[in-house]
């Protein structure tokens, strides 16, 4: 609470569409219930280049982006408990208050507390912790990593065994939780056949999760030849590349039939609204269940015949894999050192913070599961 402003480096997105711009940015001290933390290390994720590229209704602007950090607590406000100066910690996009309606449903891993204020890109005061010569700029899902320094809620961030690297577990923020509570959450997966549309971090987690959990097949589909090889380091036993296919065929009525009917589950991983569609319409008659993992752009809106839920297929859709962070993500840390939950696998880039639109880049080129940026 008798915290300094710090200035250190962080990369801002002036305006949707721009590179990000390494920025010499003041970072005000934590206010009661907050917690500033020292990023070491932070993922790329999808997402962050959704926001970027504009195609997020909810993105504002200027914005310190990133949501897959890892970092040490460098102070804390009034008030706070949770966690210590010093403690590793991950800052969680999705909040565990453990006292909104929400969080007390027992239903849902969404929490009410700071999320109508992380939507407006602020604290939960209504105010920014970031100025960059004087102008405030906007924080992003609650989490802002791709800064040196970061303020979040301290319902906000979990703390986690300071043995496991923060370089690796950093990924745990987002991709490789949200891909891992998709499937765990997700009853009769065991012994179950399961397709996986787009093979980047989500659906790879998606696959490998599916194969520890005991899944009969798991079929990869990605329109990138070189996902194969991946999709079955990571556990699928078959790969389809749905531009292959003979020229009319539609993924999903191919997937039907060399699955007898088609699938117990599948899952989208890619953001595409069409290929949402082909998830759920790939799914079995009578039981399959397709989850919307993928974030799709503004303006875009999924269909299908009501037929195909009439005939009880299911759509559902997860947000963080449904997981409570605070109460799940140090189990998580454990299973990565035990050897029972993949991360390092994960990483095929690293990048300096100065260079992280060269991070976007490898993103878009295809052979990036993941970038590591050093902050
Ligand atoms: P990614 O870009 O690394 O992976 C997407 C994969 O989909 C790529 O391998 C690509 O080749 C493949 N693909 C693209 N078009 C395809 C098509 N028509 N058919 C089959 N495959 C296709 O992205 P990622 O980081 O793995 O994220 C995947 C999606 O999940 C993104 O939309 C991201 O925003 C979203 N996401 C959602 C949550 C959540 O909580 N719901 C969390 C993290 C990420
Ligand atoms: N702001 C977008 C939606 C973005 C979105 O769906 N975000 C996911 C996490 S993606 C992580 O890579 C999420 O958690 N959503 C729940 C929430 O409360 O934001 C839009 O379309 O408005
Ligand atoms: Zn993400």
């Amino acid at each position: 609470t008798t915290g300094k402003t710090i200035k250190c480096k962080a990369a801002v997105c002036w305006g949707a569409g721009e590179p990000l711009k390494l920025e010499d940015v003041e970072v005000a001290p934590p206010q009661a219930h907050e917690v500033r933390i020292h990023i070491l290390h932070t993922g790329i994720c999808h997402t962050d280049e959704y926001t970027r590229s504009g195609k997020d209704p909810e993105g504002l602007f200027p914005v310190i982006l990133g949501h897959e950090g890892g970092g040490v607590v460098e102070s804390v406000g009034e008030g706070v408990t949770s966690v210590k100066v010093g403690d590793h910690v991950i800052p969680l996009y999705t909040a565990e208050c453990r006292e909104c309606k929400f969080c007390k449903s027992g239903k849902t891993n969404l929490c009410g507390k700071v999320r109508a204020t992380q939507g407006k890109g602020l604290m939960p005061d209504n105010t920014s912790r970031f100025t960059v010569k004087g102008q405030p700029i906007h924080h992003f899902m609650g989490t802002s990593t791709f800064s040196q320094y970061t303020v979040v809620a301290d319902v906000s961030v979990v703390a986690v065994d300071k043995k496991a690297p923060l370089e690796k577990v950093c990924l745990l923020g987002c991709g490789i939780t949200t891909a891992w509570g998709s499937v765990v959450k997700q009853p009769g997966i065991k012994g179950s056949s399961v397709a996986v549309f787009g093979c980047g971090a989500i659906g790879l987690g998606v696959i490998t999760t599916s194969a520890l959990v005991g899944a009969s097949r798991i079929i990869a589909v990605d329109t990138n030849p070189n996902k194969e090889a991946w999709a079955k380091k990571f556990g699928a036993t078959d790969f389809v590349n749905p531009t292959q296919l003979k020229e009319g065929t539609k993924i999903q009525d191919y997937l039907v039939e060399i699955t007898d009917g088609g699938l117990d589950y599948t899952f989208d991983c890619t953001g595409n609204v069409h290929v949402m569609r082909a998830a759920l319409e790939a799914c079995h008659k009578g039981w399959g269940v397709s989850t919307v993992i993928g974030v799709a752009a503004a303006g875009q809106e999924i269909s299908t015949r009501p037929f195909q839920l009439v005939t009880g297929r299911t759509w559902r859709g997860s947000a963080f894999g449904g997981v409570k962070g605070r109460t799940e993500i140090p189990g998580l840390v454990e299973d990565y050192l035990n050897g029972k939950v993949k991360i390092d696998e994960y990483v095929t880039h690293h990048r300096k913070l100065a260079d992280i639109n060269d991070g976007f880049g490898d993103m878009h080129q295809g052979e990036c599961i993941r970038c590591v940026v050093d902050m």
